[in-house]
């Protein structure tokens, strides 16, 4: 699994939902991680402008000088096929960043160009990183894509990233190897009472994105999927909030607002689960979670009335060898992430 070793230098991709930021404030917390830079896209649940501006205030939450120069760089605005998206609602709220407030403005400038930056970044690494990935396939399935014209990107991609640690997808019952329970698709639970997709069988940030989901899974570079099978068996219970309003530090006070906001709240204990910082504490430490390797590929035809698009396939042909994540040592998982928030 991960290459995980002291000082880890990590590179997050963000969507800017309200469960990226439970993952990036431990990873930043933690440490064994070097956090070096930050990429947000606009084609996940925030928009891309707000997004980038509360990614780079999230900083000013951990009291330290050298967190506000961490780069914080604008990723695509468009996925690489179709146009799904995120509820408006929950758009807003993330927008909004769910009306907790950050301690200051951060007065380092953010990038404009996400490919730049990380073009620039991994042809000038001297050192290895690990990314995580949580906001969909958009930012590094351009990057991938990009790099098949482009040798001495291409080179530099597959010499210093360690491996992928990417929350999404979910395999489905007839898909998951016995002895793990099978994982339906999310889009149409945070839609109700009406949702405007058909599909049953995807999972958000695949389903954002499919071409830029199935080029990161035929990059050819290690990855982790941590899946729905397991983020299901980690529920953001009412325990969980209580012990994080416990801690009281800058981080947990802002996530705590978070998860006690309007459009949040009513889903704790209920249908949220652990999703992205489930993701970052597997790049931590990896045994909290038990994976299969398994040939994958993403579902990437569109049928509007019977949509099957972002599935996850299993397929020895056309599949590529991925780690999944197909269950979790859910009190374990509480317990990591807890040490390390109240940091
Ligand atoms: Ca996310």
């Amino acid at each position: 699994m991960t290459n995980f070793t002291p000082h880890t230098r990590v590179l997050i991709d963000t969507d800017a939902d309200f469960d990226d930021y439970l993952a990036m404030l431990y990873l930043l917390k933690h440490p064994a991680v070097q956090v070096t830079g930050i990429t947000v896209t606009g084609t996940g649940d925030v928009h891309l402008t707000p997004g980038v501006r509360n990614i780079s205030n999230m900083l000013t939450l951990l009291d330290d000088p050298a967190a506000l120069k961490i780069p914080v760089a604008r990723g695509a605005q468009a996925p690489m096929i179709y146009s799904n998206t995120f509820p408006g609602s929950d758009r807003t709220a993330a927008n909004e960043h769910y009306n907790a407030e950050f301690p200051s403005t951060n007065p380092t400038p953010t990038l404009d160009c996400a490919h730049t930056f990380l073009r620039d970044y991994f042809i000038n690494s001297t050192t290895p990183t690990t990314v995580l990935c949580i906001g969909g396939g958009s930012n590094y399935g351009k990057l991938f894509e990009s790099a098949k014209n482009d040798p001495e990107l291409h080179a530099a991609l597959q010499k210093n990233i360690t491996r992928i640690v990417m929350m999404g997808g979910n395999l489905l019952p007839e898909f998951t190897p016995p002895g793990f329970a099978g994982a339906e698709g999310n889009i149409q639970a945070t839609m109700q009472p009406t949702p405007y997709y058909t599909n049953k069988v995807a999972e958000w940030n695949i389903f954002v994105d499919v071409r830029g989901a199935e080029e990161i899974f035929s990059s050819g570079i290690p990855i982790t999927l941590v899946a729905l099978n397991a983020t299901q068996q980690v529920p953001i219970t009412d325990a969980f909030v209580a012990q994080i309003k416990q801690i009281n530090n800058p981080a947990t006070n802002f996530l705590y607002a978070v998860l006690t906001s309007s459009t949040i709240k009513g889903g704790i204990g209920k249908y949220l689960d652990f999703w992205d910082p489930l993701a970052a504490c597997v790049l931590t430490t990896p045994s909290l979670v038990t994976t299969q390797t398994l040939p994958l590929r993403v579902e990437q035809q569109l049928n509007e009335e019977d949509d099957k698009s972002g599935m996850i396939i299993v397929d020895k042909q056309r599949g590529h060898l991925l780690d999944v994540a197909l269950s979790a040592n859910a009190s374990a998982v509480y317990n990591t992430y807890l040490e390390i928030i109240a940091r």
